[in-house]
């Protein structure tokens, strides 16, 4: 059974946007008030939560689909659909995500640290919301778009201050347990570990986590034992503590020869870029099982030699306890140095999240194809606009033709070499394709009313400036003229002749 995970693929799926609401407000005696159509609620986000609970990505192995809620649809009377849930994702602090090809996308080291791994949908405007004083009555409303879809990696980088390497079988487990409240597995038999153990050790003032690893053999950079997969959990930490075993009873092997193989698997991995290599950072050497005499004897022989490679040696046992506190608090304070270091030095640079690359508006990418050049738009807004037009609906895709108008999309065109009639596409892959009309015309523009406006709702709308205008002079000219006819009757009973005679 597997209890311990430390890699998985997640298959993730945002929540789409809702639709926006086509409405038209009806009221006694004013059956068309005007649209009133709801906007179509967010798609939920799927987020990664770095939780120091977590230890493991367990959970993520027994099922790696996970989604968030999608926006409701907008409705009539103004209502707006309700957000998409959000997807709160717990992972342990260390985890490093990347995308389906690789990529790192961001590394969650800081508990509580949250990465938005998919965004949700835009929820689409309802045809209130689109109303404007040149188009007074939407016939349309926007879709939703669509949420992140997609594939990311998880890997778990324990997070520790030590590291405890070695062979199998060298006590590397029995000495977090003696140091730590961690209580792993022992036993006489090699690879006992299987997965990395922490600990949290407290010498002194200074608190520090260990890690054990399982054991690692001569070729362990070549695939064999349970190979170097592990040292990825050796990656974060700052100290190297070789664990050696001074009473093996294996022919061939001996605390020297161990290191020699060690340092030589540890060589041959590669650290990220950025990161020290293993073999550069501070590590002090452990000889165990001195509580066994012939042990101790062998401990006091290579002792000089391994002082004079340049080590700092702690003759220990985990089982009588011997050398422990020394060792601990030689630990401390390398521990406490390197987090001096780090301090003084500036801060890493943070992870860029989900850049978007979008300082210019749009691309356009001419594209040879057999039956001529193909014009592809790329760009966020134009591909987002597309993902929102109801193509059954000419009045939205005039909407759409206009949006592109404003940003240039038809000038661009026109520069990279396009003729009236061309292809052009919308979005990578097939997109949407259009014949290109400069100003993409639509039937809604052949309707008498220009569009977006509605001739029946003009009775009781409100009136533009110049047509009250117009109104008022007509009114003006009408009193005037009543008022010349009422003067010339009163003047025609003075005089008794006829008026219009005399003008
Ligand atoms: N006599 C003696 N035996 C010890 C000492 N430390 C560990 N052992 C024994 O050595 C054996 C292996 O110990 P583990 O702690 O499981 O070794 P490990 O390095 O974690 O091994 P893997 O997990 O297989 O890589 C066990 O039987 C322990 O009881 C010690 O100080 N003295
Ligand atoms: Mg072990």
């Amino acid at each position: 059974m597997v209890t311990f995970v430390d890699r998985v693929t997640l298959h993730l799926r945002a929540g789409k946007g809702g639709n926006g609401c086509v409405s038209v407000r009806r009221e006694k005696f004013k059956p068309l008030a005007g649209p009133d159509g709801g906007n179509g609620g967010n798609g939920g986000d799927v987020v990664l939560v770095a939780d120091p609970q977590v230890t493991t990505l367990l959970s993520y192995h027994h099922s790696p689909h996970r989604s968030a809620g999608n926006g409701g649809f907008g409705m009539g009377d103004n209502r707006s659909g309700a957000a998409g849930e959000h997807l709160e994702l717990l992972v342990p602090v260390g985890t490093v995500v990347k995308d389906a090809d690789g990529t790192p996308l961001v590394d969650l080291v800081e508990p509580g640290t949250r990465f938005i791994v998919a965004p949700g949908g835009r929820g689409g405007l309802g045809n209130a919301a689109l109303a404007s004083p040149k188009r007074k009555a939407p016939g349309f409303a926007l879709l939703g778009t669509p949420g992140w879809e997609g594939d990311v990696l998880l890997e778990l980088k324990t997070v520790a201050d030590v590291a405890l390497v070695g062979f199998p079988s060298a006590g590397k487990s029995s000495l977090i347990a003696a140091v730590s409240a961690a209580r792993p597995k022992i036993a006489d038999y090699p690879f006992t570990t299987l997965h990395p153990n922490l600990g949290v050790v407290e010498a002194g003032d200074v608190r520090f986590t260990v890690a054990d690893v399982p054991g690692l053999i001569e070729g362990a950079s070549e695939g064999r034992g349970l190979g170097l997969e592990f040292l990825r959990h050796v990656e974060r930490c700052s100290v190297l503590v070789h664990v050696l075993d001074c009473a093996t009873l294996d022919p061939g092997r001996d605390p020297l020869t161990d290191l020699d193989v060690i340092v030589a698997e540890l060589a041959a991995y590669p650290v990220p870029d950025g990161q020290t290599p293993l073999l550069e950072r501070p590590q002090v050497v452990v000889l165990n099982k001195v509580d066994v005499p012939e042990a101790r004897d062998l401990a006091d022989l290579v002792r000089p030699d391994l002082e004079a490679r340049g080590y700092r040696v702690f003759e220990i046992s985990t089982v009588s306890r011997e050398g422990l506190r020394p060792l601990s608090f030689a630990l401390g304070e390398l521990v406490a140095a390197h987090r001096a270091e780090q301090a003084a030095a500036p801060a890493p640079e943070r992870v860029v999240i989900r850049p978007t690359g979008a300082d210019r508006a749009f691309d356009v990418r001419v594209e040879g194809g057999t039956w001529g050049n193909i014009y592809r738009i790329l760009g966020e807004k134009p591909e987002r606009w597309v993902q929102q037009t109801d193509f059954t609906n000419d009045e939205a895709v005039g909407y759409l033709a206009d949006r592109l108008d404003r940003i240039g999309v038809d000038d661009a065109l026109y520069r990279a070499g396009a003729t009236p009639g061309a292809t052009v596409v919308i979005g990578a892959g097939d997109g949407v394709i259009f014949d290109w009309q400069p100003a993409l015309s639509s039937a809604a523009e052949l309707m008498t009313a220009p569009r977006g406006t509605d001739p029946r709702l003009y009775q009781g709308g409100r009136r533009t400036t110049s047509e009250r205008r117009e109104k008022y002079h007509e009114q003006m000219d009408a009193k005037a003229q009543a008022r010349a006819e009422l003067e010339a009757e009163r003047r025609a009973e003075q005089h008794g002749w006829d008026v219009e005679e005399d003008a």
